[in-house]
């Protein structure tokens, strides 16, 4: 790993990059993984690099409809393994969610390396790596469509960080509900998932976990922050804070 000064202006950022490049040398992240983090880094940084309004009101979302989930399911891939291992499985706790490996550019070998990594961390069972209990998700033709019987297939809400808009249509279009991180509020699976936190999810994932605990055995104050919650319009309002962004930078706020 690559000798990051704590005094570069950019520690924290380049710091996130070194985790995505070892992810990507220990063979949990796909080269694409890789390009798909720049393309997060660009938005957020016309998002500021911290977690506004919107994406905390998400978050509350979330939480709530995780701990109201009857088979929740959290969908893991190489970035995520990568960047929140230990996060991924704290809420995997916290709400009874499983944890399947789900991956777009699929490999047996990555599977493996990324059910590793979600077990140092301290997942005690993790499903998506056993091919005798695998089911096609219908109205998508990437490696995704492979997922387990009784996992993502049986879900009822399904937490899919970092995904792709297909999958999403088709998650939905099997009666889930879907809840994504995804830092373009532009995105097709950010207008197509029923809640999406457009936050990094390097920060985001981290207090989702905390959202979780402080409304765990808290139900109906966690029902109150679902019932009110609109992503349509929450989305605008993660455009609107890039928005303001570029019209301070522009001189004209
Ligand atoms: O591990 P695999 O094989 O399942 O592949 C994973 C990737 C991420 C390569 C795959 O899902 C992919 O190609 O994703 P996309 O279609 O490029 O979408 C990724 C979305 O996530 C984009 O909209 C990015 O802006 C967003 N994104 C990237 N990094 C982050 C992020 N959102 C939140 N936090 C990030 N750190």
């Amino acid at each position: 790993m690559a000798r990051i000064p704590r005094s570069h202006p950019r520690y924290e950022s380049l710091l996130v990059r070194e985790r995505l490049v070892g992810g990507f040398e220990q063979g949990l992240v796909a080269k694409e993984g890789l390009m798909a983090h720049g393309r997060g880094e660009a938005f957020d940084y016309l998002l500021g690099e911290r977690t506004g309004a919107a994406p905390k009101r998400a978050i509350r979302a979330a939480a709530a409809q995780l701990l109201a989930a009857g088979r929740p399911v959290i969908s893991v891939n190489g970035n995520a393994a990568a960047l929140c291992p230990k996060q991924l499985v704290a809420l995997s706790r916290l709400t009874g969610a499983s944890l399947e490996v789900n991956l777009f550019y699929s490999t047996p070998g990555r599977k493996r390396a990324i059910l590793g990594a979600l077990k140092r961390a301290g997942a005690k069972s993790v499903l998506g790596a056993d091919p005798s209990k695998s089911a096609r998700l219908g109205g998508t033709d990437s490696a995704r469509r492979v997922v387990d019987r009784d996992g993502i297939y049986a879900a009822d809400v399904v937490l899919v960080p970092l995904e792709d808009g297909d999958r999403t249509a088709a998650l939905k279009r099997a009666g889930k509900k879907v809840i994504t991180f995804d830092l373009n509020p532009l995105s097709r699976t950010a207008r197509a998932a029923d809640i999406t936190i457009v936050d990094n999810i390097t920060r985001g994932m981290e207090l989702l976990v905390s959202e979780c605990k402080r409304l765990k055995g808290r139900e109906r104050a966690a029902q109150g922050a679902l019932a009110g919650f609109e992503n349509k319009a929450n989305l605008a309002r993660s455009v609107s804070q890039i928005r303001g962004n570029l019209a301070r930078r522009a001189g004209h706020a």
